[in-house]
C-alpha cells in the first residue's frame, strides 16, 4: 500500500468540531413569505434558461417551515456543530439597515434556540451567495459600496445573533461567487462579458467586505461575545500533469495561488500574493495595457486586511493535474494564470461531472496551508460528494468518500502537525445544487420531492458518520473492541 492509501488509526483532538452544512437559498425555500426580499438566486433561477428543468429555490426542503425535522436530522447524525447561513434579504429586504425584516430575524433567533436547546452550537455564515437583488441593482459586488452595506449587514447580526453564536463565517467560496457568478456566468448574477476585469474587481471587494465585518466583531462584539470570525475559501489542489516536468510543477502551484491564495494571502499574509501579482501584471503589459488589471491595495488597506481572521476556514472536494499553456496576449483570468486542468481517468467518478474523487489532495492541501499561513486553526467547512440518477438508500460511494477523505484529515493533524480544529460535511440534505437544480444530490438525508411533504429519509452514511463521530476519528481496532466504530 501506497502511503495514501494506508489507514491511519487514531483520533481528533478533544472537542474537535464535528458538523454537516446547508445554505439558505439551497434548503429555506418560502422565497416571498414574511417580507423577505428578493436575491439574485430568485431572479436567476426565474430567468429561463439559467437552471437545469428550471428548478428553483423557491420551495426548496422549505426548512423555513420544517426546522423541527432538520433539528431531529442533525441529532441523529448527532454532530455537535450545524453550519447554516442567513439570507441577507430576509434580514434586510432592500439590502441596507434602513429597515429591518424582524421576522426574518425571528426565524433565525428561532432556529439557533431549537439548536442550542438540541445541545448543537452553530457555525453561521453570513453570505452564500444569495445577495438582495435591490443591491444587485446597484452593481452588486463591483460596486465599492457594497463594502459599507456588509459591514452594517454583520452588524446587525452580530448585534441580534451574536449572544447565541460563537463561530461566524463571513463569506462562503469568494472564488466561486468570482469564477462562476462574474466570469462563467453559471451562477448569479450571471455575469461573463468582461472575464478580464471584473473577476479582480468583486474579488477586491469581497476581500474589504470581509475584513470590515472582522473588525466590527472585533472592535464592538468580541469582549462581550467571545466568537471566531474568518473567512471560507474553497480550493482544488493540484498536481503537475506530469511529475517529470519542473514546468508543470510550476503550473501546479499557480492553480493554487489563485485558487486558494487569491483570497487568503491578503488575509493571512498581506496583500496578494507576489506570484499573483506578477501574473497578472505581465499578461496586462502583453495586452498593451499600460498597468496591471490586478487591483492594488494601499498599504494602509493591506494593514487594515491582513490577520482579519480567528481560524481558516477551508472548503474542499477534489483535485486536479495541471501544465502550463500560452494563452499569447488573450486578457482573461484564466490566461493571466496561465495553465490549463484535467483530471486522470482513474479517479472514481461521482454525481457531478467537476468532482473526482482524490482524497491524497486533502492531506496535501492541508500542509500547504500550514507551512503557507503559519499552522492556522483550521476548520473544514464543507467536504462531500453527491450522487444522480436513481435513489439509492444505501450509498456506498458516500461512506468511502468519507472514510477516505476524513482518514487523510487525521493524517494531516497526527502526522504533519496540521492544527485541525474541526470538519463538516457537505450537506445534512439533498438540496438545490445551484444550475443543476436538484439533480445532483450531496446530502446524508434524501429527500423525496415527489412527497409535498419532502421527507428526509437517512442514507446509509448517516450511521457511518455518526458512528465516526461517537469515535472522534478512527481508534485503533487492536485497543477496542470500539462500539463506536470497527473496520473488520
Ligand atoms: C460548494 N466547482 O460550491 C458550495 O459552497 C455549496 O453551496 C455547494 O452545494 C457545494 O459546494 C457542492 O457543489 C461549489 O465547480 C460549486 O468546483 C462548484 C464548485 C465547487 C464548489
Amino acid at each position: 500500500l501506497t502511503e495514501d492509501e494506508k489507514m491511519l488509526y487514531g483520533e481528533f483532538k478533544k472537542d474537535f468540531i464535528w458538523s454537516s452544512a446547508t445554505a439558505s437559498y439551497q434548503i429555506e425555500g418560502a422565497w416571498r413569505a414574511d417580507g423577505k426580499g428578493l436575491s439574485i438566486w430568485d431572479k436567476f433561477t426565474h430567468t429561463p434558461g439559467k437552471i437545469f428543468e428550471h428548478d428553483t429555490g423557491d420551495i426548496a426542503c422549505n426548512s423555513y417551515n420544517k426546522m423541527e425535522d432538520d433539528i431531529a436530522a442533525l441529532k441523529k447524525v448527532k454532530v455537535s456543530h450545524y453550519r447554516f447561513s442567513i439570507s441577507w434579504p430576509r434580514v434586510l429586504p432592500d439590502g441596507t439597515t434602513k429597515y429591518i425584516n424582524q421576522a426574518g430575524l425571528n426565524y433565525y433567533q428561532k432556529l439557533l434556540d431549537a439548536l442550542l436547546a438540541a445541545n448543537i452550537e452553530p457555525q453561521v455564515t453570513l453570505y452564500h451567495w444569495d445577495l438582495p437583488q435591490a443591491l444587485q441593482d446597484v452593481g452588486g459586488w463591483e460596486n465599492e459600496t457594497i463594502i459599507e452595506r456588509f459591514r452594517d449587514y454583520a452588524d446587525v447580526l452580530f448585534k441580534n445573533l451574536g449572544p447565541k453564536v460563537k463561530l461566524w463565517i463571513t463569506f462562503n467560496e469568494p472564488y466561486i461567487i468570482t469564477v462562476l457568478g462574474h466570469v462563467q456566468g453559471a451562477h448569479a448574477p450571471g455575469f461573463n462579458d468582461r472575464p478580464d476585469t471584473l473577476p479582480y474587481i468583486v474579488s477586491h471587494n469581497i476581500i474589504k467586505a470581509h475584513a470590515e465585518a472582522w473588525h466590527v466583531y472585533n472592535d464592538k462584539y468580541r469582549a462581550s461575545q467571545n466568537g471566531m470570525v474568518s473567512i471560507t475559501v474553497n480550493s482544488d489542489w493540484a498536481e503537475p500533469r506530469n511529475p517529470y516536468k519542473q514546468e508543470d510543477y510550476e503550473a501546479a502551484r499557480n492553480v493554487v495561488e489563485f485558487y486558494l491564495g487569491w483570497y487568503a494571502h491578503p488575509i493571512f499574509n498581506g496583500d496578494y500574493s507576489p506570484l499573483v501579482k506578477k501574473s497578472v501584471l505581465e499578461q496586462s503589459l502583453a495586452g498593451g495595457l499600460p498597468k496591471s488589471r490586478l487591483p492594488e491595495f494601499t498599504p494602509e488597506e493591506i494593514k487594515r486586511i491582513n490577520g482579519t481572521y480567528d481560524y481558516f476556514g477551508l472548503n474542499h472536494y477534489c483535485s486536479v493535474l495541471a501544465f502550463p499553456v500560452d494563452f499569447g496576449d488573450t486578457q482573461h483570468f484564466e490566461a493571466d494564470r496561465g495553465v490549463v486542468v484535467i483530471s486522470d481517468r482513474t479517479w472514481l467518478e461521482t454525481g457531478s461531472s467537476w468532482l473526482r474523487m482524490t482524497p491524497f489532495g486533502l492531506r496535501r492541501l492541508l500542509k500547504f496551508i500550514k507551512d503557507e499561513y503559519r499552522n492556522p486553526p483550521i476548520i473544514i467547512t464543507e467536504n462531500g460528494v453527491s450522487e444522480n440518477g436513481p435513489v439509492d438508500l444505501n450509498d456506498v460511494h458516500r461512506i468511502y468518500f468519507y472514510e477516505k477523505y476524513i482518514n487523510q484529515v487525521l493524517k494531516a493533524y497526527l502526522l504533519d502537525g496540521v492544527n485541525m480544529i474541526g470538519y463538516t460535511a457537505w450537506s445534512l440534505l439533498d438540496n438545490l445544487e445551484w444550475a443543476v437544480g436538484y439533480t445532483e444530490r450531496f446530502g446524508l438525508f434524501y429527500v423525496n420531492r415527489t412527497d409535498p411533504d419532502l421527507p428526509r429519509t437517512p442514507k446509509a452514511s448517516v450511521s457511518f458518520y455518526s458512528s465516526l463521530i461517537s469515535c472522534n476519528g478512527f481508534p485503533d481496532p487492536a485497543s477496542g473492541p470500539h462500539e463506536c466504530w470497527n473496520p473488520m
